[in-house]
């Protein structure tokens, strides 16, 4: 496709490159079909970039560039390269060598098509010199990417021919097939006796041969995505053996072989992406026999055992749970959560009191529960367990049970959301004197945060009227209702017993009852619960854990994480404050924090608090010494935020309703609206705790609006509960700066609803609606469509066309970044570098522990030599918006990066390397670091990577297909992302990896001096 805008810009590179008198030029991603005439003019050029065109032919005036010692051609259909004395073959880059000759290629790199045909051959080797390569080492043969469900083409005859005589490349030490059909692993291999990677993936293979073992250099072997459903025992006998990838195949069960791989690092059993869901369900105690093993991937296993709160934690967790079963002996889990729902007065403590005891006698003056009432429940039942041979049993146990009774009224709609846990049973209590039973809002907050728990309705038919609901339409948008409703009078236990019956089954039945724990962990849990008091120090608890057989701290961890997943006690592992207590009883924390929203004074005081009043309100001896914790606990539940300056408190969901009148410029604002299918409460008054520090003046916040202001510029957002919307309008000097942070923290507060519906609209811009104040406004999910398209949309009231895209870029300029059209898919050397803050120096890291230290040491080295470094930590203390970070980082003159595998697999560490490349120059701004599994010199790793990206995008679009176009936001900026980052990671850690980086051992032997010079002479440049 022919795109002028993006040819221009390359014709403006190349300008640039005449004036500058350049030796390097990028014109990637750049739809060129042809070599630019004028790039033959650039005589002084050493380096030509042109990866990612459609370019099929060198022509001869490549001669003119004598000094031309590098021309990348990676992902290009080139049929055809002038034989150039000197210019030769080095994986699809051209090297400039003296002495070229066969004798020197060791990568060779074979891509093919749909049809199995090839698709950039390498212009100088001919497919009969490929049997004559001394020291060809590394071979990759395929696809760059392989689509989801496509059968992989078989080879062409020139192709199998080669694969058939693949036994006379015998210094091979890669060996990769991807995406080529070949039935079986071919023959030939068996020779190649110096292979260290074997990668056969996508390609139709069934068996894994026996002499696999024969292969005994093999450290990494890659048979994803095939028809396997076994390995051969003989696969246990390669001891070097690290990396496994058995990842979309069929497997039933992990296959016995792998677990006699003693130096496995690495275990890939994925599924869900070309093959359906897995079927999987143990990772067995053998799992103990692979001490080296640091990464187990079973995404899409239906995994029972052992729990997934364990599976979640990762592969030290699992060790930890099975070596706890094994020097203890197993329990079997039997507890759950029961969670009653329903608006004040429908008899939500009756049912709950009910159900524990059907003689309760009803009390007409039953007080409305403030917050929330846990009551335990147990009885006889009998539950399916998975015994530790695997076998299924039903065996009889006592199955305790937590009620969680909410408090109907509406101030604790907000909070309750968060207690609303998955794998726990619903109940929705209807209360059908009324006719306005707000039956939809809690279906859909249990449909937004139950991940699918199952739920039961009942109607409370207190004076024996019915009232009838359509339960079939209801069903239809909430696939976790069950049954039909239930009606009872509790006055009269009429319909009761139904329903204890199944709130009964359905809690037996909920999918992590009678998982096998070890012993201890249900000893530790007895302990805690028949403990009177509230809560306990950490130590305290650790000391309780220790006395029942626990004898590592990270085990007593994981059980009090694992307890609190279970809704029986509360610990916040990850708050500096709160992770120092563990609240055994949830309710007198809930209590505590609600007695605060209930309290008159700070209501009549529009939610302004002090100190002093919150001695009062926890002046009960059971918060003595505890009102920093509680004032933490509730500052973490987003329910207030300390003013600044002062020692007041405010609670906003107490402020005034009120809109205080303030004056606004609506001139050359932007505007934002967002509009929500089913709106959550809360999202407005979680905006305002995040962003407090913010708000100039505390007189300018009520219930439903804040105004925020930031460096001149200010915004207004205003929340409109019953139109289901929250507009945002910013105006001033940096009205998009602003904007950014408004729109990432409500995009923070939305993704916390993981089923939300909602869709941004960004007003038009056409010349109609600028004069108006009123203007027509697009969702941004249609505008996005448009802008992917390059096409122009209709204002609907001028019916002019505008650009979408630059509307995006106009109201969202990062979204419209991480937009990959056509038109704009990278530039690795586009815009020219603004000038940053003199000594300062960036640095991008993955938050993995080497790098954190890495990152450490070299802030304290810097700073030795007056150069700040500038971390994001640090930097975004404020909350500003962490994306507006990331893009500050795109614009510094100086970027530490350290590149670790972690890194390269970051969404969020690639979007900072991808727009720091977008703005170009990145080999005199970029000062990498590699950490060893980064692994980026390795042509093989690299495009392990860029497949890598191709599967995540994949897999997301997989996910979203048949999902409707406006619940997408947000989903598809994602996808946009992962699209760019795969078409970009190849080039960017190529040139990384061209860098002539030290070793992390000799950065940190010379204490950084050598980088630190280079950054000096960076920053004063
Ligand atoms: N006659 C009759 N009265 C009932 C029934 N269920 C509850 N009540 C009474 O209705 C009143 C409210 O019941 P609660 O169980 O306290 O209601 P709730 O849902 O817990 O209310 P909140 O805690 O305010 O959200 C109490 O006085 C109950 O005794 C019923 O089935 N029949
Ligand atoms: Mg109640």
């Amino acid at each position: 496709m022919t795109n002028f805008s993006t040819q221009e810009n390359a014709r403006k590179l190349i300008q640039q490159a005449r004036a500058e008198n350049s030796k390097k030029l990028s014109l990637v991603s750049a739809a060129l079909d042809e070599i630019p005439d004028e790039v033959f003019d650039l005589e002084q050029l050493e380096e030509l970039n042109l990866f990612n065109n459609n370019i099929r032919e060198v022509p001869d005036r490549i001669r003119d560039l004598v000094h031309l010692k590098r021309l990348s051609l990676i992902r290009n259909p080139i049929r055809k390269v002038p034989d150039i004395p000197g210019l030769g073959l080095d994986w699809s880059t051209y090297v400039r060598r003296n002495d070229f000759s066969p004798q020197h290629v060791e990568e060779i790199w074979i891509e093919i098509n749909e049809n199995g045909n090839v698709e950039s051959p390498n212009g100088l080797i001919r497919w009969r010199d490929l049997r004559h390569l001394p020291n060809l080492r590394w071979l990759y043969i395929g696809k760059i990417a392989i689509t989801q469900n496509q059968r992989s083409p078989a080879p062409s005859r020139h192709l199998r021919d080669l694969i058939n005589d693949i036994a006379v490349l015998g210094n091979l030490d890669t060996l990769v097939f991807f995406g080529v059909h070949l039935d079986v692993i071919p023959y030939g291999i068996r020779a190649l006796k110096r292979l260290h990677t074997l990668e056969v993936v996508a390609a139709g293979v069934r068996e894994i041969p026996d002499w696999i073992d024969e292969l005994s250099e093999l450290q990494k072997l890659d048979v994803s995505m095939n028809l396997l459903i076994d390995i051969p025992g003989s696969l246990a006998n390669l001891n070097r053996l690290k990396v496994l990838d058995l990842s979309e195949n069929s497997f039933a069960r992990i296959p016995e072989a792998v677990f006699g791989l003693s130096q496995l690092e690495q275990l890939d059993l994925q599924v869900g992406w070309t093959t359906t869901d897995g079927d999987i369900k143990q990772i067995p105690a053998e799992i103990l026999e692979l001490p080296n093993l640091t990464r187990l991937e079973v995404g899409g296993q239906p995994i029972e055992v052992p729990p997934l709160e364990v599976v979640d934690k990762g592969i030290e967790a699992i060790r930890n749970y099975w070596r706890q079963q094994q020097e203890v002996g197993i329990d079997y889990l039997c507890e759950a959560k029961l969670i009653i729902l329903g608006e004040a007065g429908a008899g939500k403590t009756t049912l709950a009191k009910k159900i524990k005891d059907p003689n309760y006698k009803l009390e007409p003056q039953e007080s409305s529960t403030e917050g929330i009432d846990v009551v335990r429940w147990s009885f006889p039942a009998a539950v399916r367990v998975r015994e530790e041979d695997g076998e299924e049993n039903v065996r009889s146990s006592e199955f305790k049970a937590s009620i969680w009774d909410f408090g109907g009224q509406e101030i604790y709609h907000a909070t309750h959301q968060f207690f609303l846990t998955r794998r726990s049973l619903y109940v929705l209590v209807a209360d059908d004197r009324k006719e306005d039973t707000d039956f939809n809002y809690w279906l859909q907050v249990v449909e937004l945060l139950s991940d699918q728990s199952p739920l039961l309705i009942v109607q409370n038919e207190k004076q024996d009227r019915q009232r009838n609901l359509d339960l079939g339409t209801l069903r239809a948008h909430f696939p976790n209702l069950l049954r039909d409703a239930f009606r009872t009078n509790l006055a009269t236990n009429r319909g009761l017993d139904g329903l204890t019956t199944a709130v009964r089954q359905e809690l037996e039945r909920l999918p992590h009852i009678g998982t096998p724990l070890p012993k201890t962990w249900s000893q530790v849990r007895t302990a805690l619960e028949s403990d009177p008091r509230n809560y306990i120090s950490l130590d305290e608890y650790l000391a309780v854990c220790e006395a029942n057989g626990f004898k590592r701290r990270e085990d007593k961890l994981q059980l009090s994480g694992y307890l609190h997943d279970l809704g029986i006690c509360l610990h916040f592992q990850d708050d500096p404050v709160l992770k120092n207590t563990v609240i055994l009883k949830p309710k007198w924390g809930t209590d505590a924090v609600y007695a605060v929203l209930d309290d008159h004074k700070i209501l009549d005081n529009r939610g302004r608090f002090g100190r002093r009043d919150l001695a009062y309100i926890w002046s009960d001896p059971a918060y003595a010494d505890m009102h920093d914790e509680l004032l933490h606990l509730m500052m973490r539940f987003k329910l207030c935020y300390p003013i600044p300056e002062t020692d007041a408190y405010i609670a906003p969901q107490l402020l005034s309703p009120t809109r205080p009148a303030y004056e606004w410029s609506a001139q050359g604002g932007l505007v934002v609206r967002y509009q929500y299918d089913f709106m959550p409460k809360g999202i407005l008054t979680r905006f305002i705790v995040a962003l407090h520090h913010l708000i100039p003046d505390q007189d300018l916040v009520w219930k439903s609006g804040v105004i925020l202001a930031r460096d001149g510029t200010r915004a207004e957002v205003i929340e409109d509960y019953s139109r289901r919307k929250i507009t945002a309008r910013v105006s001033g000097p940096d009205t998009r700066g602003l904007l950014a942070i408004v729109d990432d923290q409500l995009e923070r507060i939305h993704a916390s609803f993981p089923r939300l519906k909602y869709d941004r609209f960004l007003p038009c811009n056409c010349e109609v609606c600028r004069t108006h104040e009123e203007s027509f406004a697009y969702p941004l999910s249609e505008l996005r469509d448009f802008a992917a398209c390059g096409d122009m949309i209709q204002c609907r009231t001028s019916r002019k066309l505008v650009d979408a895209s630059n509307l995006i870029r106009d109201v969202l300029p990062y979204v419209a970044q991480s937009l990959v059209s056509a038109e704009r898919q990278i530039t690795l050397a586009r815009t020219e570098v603004p000038a940053a803050e003199p000594k300062e120096v960036f640095v991008s890291y993955a938050w993995t522990k080497e790098s954190t230290e890495v990152v450490d040491k070299l802030q304290e080295a810097l700073a030795c030599n007056d150069i700040t470094l500038l971390r994001d930590k640090d930097e975004v203390r404020y909350k500003d918006s962490i994306v507006s970070f990331m893009q500050r980082i795109g614009r510094g003159k100086a970027i530490v990066v350290i590149l670790s595998k972690k890194y390269l697999e970051s969404k969020n560490c690639m979007f900072e390397l991808t727009e720091v490349a977008e703005r170009g120059d990145v080999r005199d701004r970029v000062f990498p670091i590699i950490l060893g599994d980064a692994d980026i010199y390795d042509g093989i790793s690299r495009v392990g990577y860029v497949r890598y990206w191709e599967q995540k995008k994949a897999e997301l679009d997989a996910a979203i297909k048949g999902v409707s176009g406006e619940n997408l936001e947000g989903i598809r900026d994602e996808l946009d992302l992962y699209a760019h980052i795969r078409s970009t990671i190849a080039a960017i850690t190529d040139i990384l990896g061209d860098m002539n980086a030290l070793s992390l051992n000799e950065h940190q032997s010379l204490n950084f001096s050598a980088l630190i010079q280079k950054l000096q002479e960076r920053v004063e440049a």
